[in-house]
């Protein structure tokens, strides 16, 4: 297994549209792929990552929200619709944006359809860390970075106070 480079906000890259895997996708290279995408998620460490985060623009996602670190979940070609209309807030962070966080209004509950890591489909619903991990990743697989959301002021200062980090 390999660590994977994490892309850093505000990288242009993080806003390329990952693609559909395709059926004759799912090869051992999409096996290593997700071997290392779990590496580089645990040893961040992470509760998601998206792979467009490591520049690998395919719709693929990697999340262990367990306390134990033991209950993987991967996402290929993922969706997810509202159960309700009911939104929370929750402080996230990312990877590709370090040592930032700020709350960010997801939607509550959702049914997540996607496919596993064999290319079966599986369907579930769920809410709390979960259902705002799996909203973060799937934005990171559209181009889009948590700090979007915010007001113009704070997306400067967060985009000055990397491009300062990544000079040092
Ligand atoms: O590690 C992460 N924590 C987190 C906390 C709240 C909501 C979303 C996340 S995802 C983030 C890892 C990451 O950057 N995934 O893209
Ligand atoms: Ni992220």
């Amino acid at each position: 297994m390999s660590l994977l480079n994490i892309l850093e906000y505000p990288d242009p890259r993080l806003r390329t549209q990952a693609s559909p895997v395709t059926p004759e996708e799912f090869t051992d290279g999409l096996q290593k792929q997700i071997d290392d995408m779990f590496e580089t998620m645990y040893a961040a460490p992470g509760i998601g990552l998206a792979a467009t985060q490591v520049d690998y623009h395919k719709q693929l996602i990697v999340i262990d929200v367990s306390e134990t670190k033991d209950q993987p979940l991967v996402l290929i070609n993922p969706e997810y619709t509202p159960l309700d209309d009911e939104w929370e807030m929750m402080q996230e962070g990312c990877l590709s944006v370090p040592e930032y966080y700020a709350d960010v209004k997801r939607h509550t509950r959702i049914q997540v359809k996607a496919l596993d890591r064999d290319g079966q489909l599986q369907t579930f619903d769920c809410d709390g860390l979960l259902a705002h991990c799996v909203q973060h990743e799937v934005d990171h697989l559209r181009g889009i970075v948590f700090v979007d959301y915010l007001s113009r002021l704070k997306q400067e200062r967060v985009r000055k106070k990397l491009i300062k980090r990544q000079r040092a």
